[in-house]
């Protein structure tokens, strides 16, 4: 079986999993919230990685259809960290593909509605390249959701191919410092990226938080250059919902 046929038989088989990484205040050291990340049991005991799988998806246009389940999930946890008096976000990733359909917006909100979830609790993460493909109907898409409540980061920023004119016209709440700008803290100018972000951030009204945070050395340094938020294994890796739920009883 083809891949991308294998990928839709068990998407339709209920077989895809959301798992969840936590992310982390870094004046408080407390969670803030979580980014729901896609993971596609291979039926060995690994997984395939969605690096590999969401592009085919977005190619066969199956994403549209994943990416909604994946936000029907976001909004049952957050309903449960809301049953568990916890006041939490959840952050889903969005491609291409979802901002095409074109009552994109409305499937959100409605979405949204029917789970009885606070708005501002769901974050939506695009990237550069979701900004790009075409800009007016992603900003008309992204400040009708914002007027809704719903929060937006720029997932991956930085590495994408584009002019920073669009960061003054989008409904902007966070940059997301991608993983590549904090790898090599401290031993590499890769800081001066991270440096740059954060201040650029601060300007322009929005948090930061940094992916892929490794180290303690790093989470001091990005603490120290004001860096408000971060995610990364060394605080926690993505972790199935069951054990998401385990974690914060313990750590909140
Ligand atoms: O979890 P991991 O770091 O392996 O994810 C790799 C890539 O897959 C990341 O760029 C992430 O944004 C993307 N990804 C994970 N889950 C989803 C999802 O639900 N939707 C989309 N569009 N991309 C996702
Ligand atoms: O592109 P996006 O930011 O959506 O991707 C998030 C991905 O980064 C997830 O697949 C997650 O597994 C991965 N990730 C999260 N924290 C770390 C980390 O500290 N180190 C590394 N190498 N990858 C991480
Ligand atoms: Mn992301
Ligand atoms: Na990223």
């Amino acid at each position: 079986l083809g891949l991308i046929r294998q990928l839709r038989q068990d998407f339709e088989l209920n077989k895809l999993e959301v798992w969840y990484q936590p992310q982390f205040s870094l004046s408080s050291n407390k969670v803030i919230g979580c980014e729901a990340l896609l993971r596609w049991p291979s039926g060995n005991g690994d997984y395939i990685s969605p690096g590999i799988f969401v592009p085919l998806a977005e190619d066969a246009g199956l994403i549209v259809d994943i990416g909604q389940w994946v936000l029907e999930q976001a909004c049952k946890l957050q309903q449960q960290f809301t049953e568990r008096g916890l006041d939490l976000s959840v952050a889903v990733n969005v491609s291409v593909p979802q901002f095409k359909v074109s009552n994109y917006a409305e499937l959100v909100k409605e979405t949204i509605l029917n789970h009885g979830v606070e708005p501002n609790k769901i974050e939506l993460e695009v990237t550069e390249s979701v900004v790009m493909d075409e800009i007016n109907t992603v900003i008309e898409t992204l400040t009708e959701l914002k007027s809704f409540g719903v929060e937006v980061a720029i997932d991956d920023f930085g590495t994408g191919f584009s002019s920073l004119s669009y960061l003054q016209q989008l409904p902007l709440a966070r940059l997301k410092i991608d993983r590549a700008f904090v790898k090599d803290i401290p031993d590499t100018d890769s800081g001066a990226i991270a440096e740059l972000v954060i201040s650029l951030g601060r300007h322009l009204g929005l948090k930061t938080i940094a992916e892929g945070v490794e180290t303690q050395a790093q989470a001091k340094i990005l603490k120290d250059l004001g860096c408000d938020e971060v995610q990364g294994f060394l605080l926690a890796k993505p972790m199935p919902k069951k054990e998401l739920l385990e974690f914060l009883a313990q750590n909140t």
